[in-house]
């Protein structure tokens, strides 16, 4: 129970999903309502490919937050678990929150819309990166959104300079249920240490590479193990890609950009453990893993 003055204000907890168009900047709202970094972000689409969990502690309330991959056209094979991954989460949530971008055009919400339509739970519009238009322009883009779907609230903010965030937390936090704290305290995401090592290698993957590249790429931690003589964690990586060619760009002339892309994540990963990082990554080519079930669910999907 949390105090209030004299009153006693029951403690509240739920959970609470984020879904909407890629890079819309949903991870970048729970990395901020966490206070960690706990899912990668990125300025390009289709970087989270998981159902993320994110938790923040309040002092009279908790809420799980669900990060999801960006829903577009389903497709097949990797893009079709990515929305099923962000459309499965809702029905374990209290409350959904549908997040757009204000700086570009809205027409594929629709889309999702379509989705949310069958849903009972709470829905709330959240208008984000509004640091990025003149703020004449929010009411009109409120009033766009209203006659599309019943929204339990529609509120502006910038995930990015945290700008009206605040309101968000406490409207959300109106909405869901009292009960009890589920996570303790310290508990920022449910990822082990291996997947969240393996997401930030991709993250700087996606950061580091261009067209398609980023897209084509998966991760994943073949070991990882503490050596407790020299108290280094030795990590041993797999990058994924489709075709030899792209092995090359990853490498780089004389290995230059995978040195790079190593660096640059070993750096995040020891900030991350608190430890020295020994790395070893091998780039292996899987033709068409994307669209093949059997190899999408061997490197974790
Ligand atoms: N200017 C501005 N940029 C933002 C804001 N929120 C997020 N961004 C940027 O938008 C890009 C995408 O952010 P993400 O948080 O990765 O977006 P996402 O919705 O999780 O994207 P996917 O995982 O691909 O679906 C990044 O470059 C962020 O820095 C904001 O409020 N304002
Ligand atoms: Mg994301």
């Amino acid at each position: 129970m949390a105090i209030q003055g004299d009153e006693k204000v029951p403690f509240k907890s739920g959970f609470v999903s984020i879904i909407g168009q890629p890079n819309t900047g949903k991870s970048t709202l729970i990395n901020r309502f966490v206070g960690k970094k706990v899912s990668i972000v990125t300025p390009k689409a289709q970087t989270t490919r998981n159902r993320i969990l994110g938790i923040f502690h309040g002092d009279s309330a908790q809420i799980a937050f669900f990060d999801t991959p960006g829903i577009c056209n389903p497709g097949r094979g990797l893009d079709r678990h990515m929305v099923n991954t962000a459309l499965m989460t809702i029905a374990d949530s209290d409350l959904v929150l549908v997040m757009v971008d204000s700086s570009i055009d809205s027409s594929g919400d629709e889309a999702i819309i379509k989705h949310i339509k069958p849903v009972s739970l709470p829905v709330f519009l959240v208008i984000n990166k509004i640091d990025l238009i003149p703020k004449s322009k929010i009411l009109a883009l409120i009033a766009l959104y209203k006659d599309r779907f019943p929204y339990k609230e529609i509120i502006p903010i910038s995930a990015l300079t945290g700008e009206n965030c605040s309101d968000l937390l406490e409207t959300m936090i109106r909405y869901i249920p009292i009960g009890p704290a589920y996570f303790s305290g310290d508990t920022a995401t449910d990822q082990t240490e291996r997947f969240a090592a393996a997401e930030i290698l991709r993250e700087k993957l996606m950061l580091f590479t261009r067209q398609e590249i980023p897209y084509v790429c998966a991760v994943f931690i073949d070991d990882m193990s503490l050596d407790t003589k020299s108290d280094i964690i030795r990590i041993m990586a797999t990058i994924v890609v489709e075709k030899k060619s792209q092995k090359g760009i990853i490498i780089g002339n004389r290995g230059q950009m995978l040195k790079k892309i190593a660096q640059s994540a070993r750096m995040d990963i020891e900030a991350l453990l608190g430890k020295h990082i020994y790395m070893e990554i091998w780039v292996k080519v899987i033709e068409n893993w994307r669209n093949n079930e059997h190899d999408l669910k061997q490197i974790g999907y």
